[in-house]
């Protein structure tokens, strides 16, 4: 497999139903991929929202931030620019990313059953797979270091045999977009807005690549869980890890932030756009309908050779069903 795939059309996560091209092709495809049918949120859970203490969340003051870049690194076909003035009001948002501890509390509170659950499947990143899980596994075409797992979860991250006893305090994955809608109702809050999400990234610094400044390694130090070696064949795991990392892993950025590039990439609540008006926009929100969802910060795959999308305006998308082992989400709160 070749190293360097440049500028794939779609990130490292793919998506459950998928575009033209972009299911799975190769081996057997899991169980009833398109037939679980509607899943809803479990209706009226209003949440307790305990455990969002002053610790776990952050207030933000709000203002007027520059959203978007021109960077030449930028993936254009993304939507990552033009640069734009944004307005956003105060709002709090989660210093890091839900863990498997939270979510369990709220599956225990509420009996949630997740869209992956539903489906009885997930992608998981091949490289985690034992031989026997890996062997015959249905991968996407264009994304084929991804293997669809039959009963991998968010209890079960690597499929039958795993679980989330060590993992208590990494980010839960496998979740779709309404999975973590359901998680956030919960808890009280919502998915951040992109808007929201990439102004609280950027820590109050103006216009830099990541959430700490323009250098990838300021002074040889990791400052996020991306992937070292050779994408997707040798992972040197030089930043302390291979897959997830625990959600307040790094220093944080200027908010407090934590993980805000690499580890998971984290739901957002807009419909995905590439096209953006120029001007002022005041609390923006997205397109009023869609296809596919909002994903930012990239994860522990992300690679310079591969996507290179962990800075603080690269962007990406998937079909809200989707679910997959390096796709999370943390929430945000009105004020
Ligand atoms: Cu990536």
């Amino acid at each position: 497999m070749s190293e360097a795939v440049p500028h794939p059309p779609s990130c490292c996560a793919p998506g459950r139903g998928g575009g033209p091209g972009e299911f799975v092709v190769l081996g057997t495809p899991p169980g009833a991929a398109s037939e679980a049918g509607a899943v809803g949120g479990p209706a009226g859970t209003a949440g307790p929202g305990e455990g969002h203490g002053p610790d776990g969340s952050v207030l933000l003051p709000g203002g007027t931030f520059l959203m978007g870049t021109d960077d030449a690194e930028g993936f254009l076909d993304d939507g990552e620019g033009p640069v734009r003035q944004v307005t956003l009001r105060a709002f709090r948002i989660d210093a890091h990313a839900v863990t498997n501890r939270r979510f369990a509390a709220f599956v225990a509170d509420t009996g949630y059953v997740t869209e992956a659950e539903r489906f009885g499947w997930s992608y998981v990143f091949a490289g985690f797979l034992p031989a026997h899980l890996r062997r015959g596994a249905a991968r996407p075409e264009r994304t084929p270091w991804w293997c669809g797992v039959p009963g991998a979860w968010w209890r079960a991250p690597l499929g039958p045999g795993s679980g989330v006893d060590d993992l208590v305090a990494h980010p839960v994955v496998h979740v779709s977009w309404a999975d973590a809608d359901a998680y956030c109702r919960w808890a009280g809050g919502r998915l951040p807005t992109e808007a929201e999400w990439e102004y609280a990234a950027r820590g109050d610094l103006e216009q830099r690549r990541y959430p700490w400044g323009d250098e990838l390694l300021p002074g040889g130090e990791h400052r996020c869980n991306i992937w070292q070696g050779r994408f997707p064949t040798r992972n040197t795991a030089e930043d302390g890890y291979e897959g997830t990392a625990p959600v307040d892993t790094f220093a944080p950025n200027g908010f407090g932030l934590y993980n805000m590039a690499g580890n998971v990439w984290e739901w957002c609540a807009d419909w995905w756009t590439t096209d953006h008006p120029a001007g002022r926009r005041s609390n923006p929100t997205g397109p009023a309908r869609g296809t596919s969802r909002a994903m930012r910060g990239g994860s522990y795959l992300c690679h310079h050779s591969y996507c290179n999308r962990y800075r603080v305006a690269a962007r990406t998308s998937n079909t809200p069903d989707s679910t997959t082992g390096n796709l999370g989400f943390r929430c945000v709160r009105d004020v």
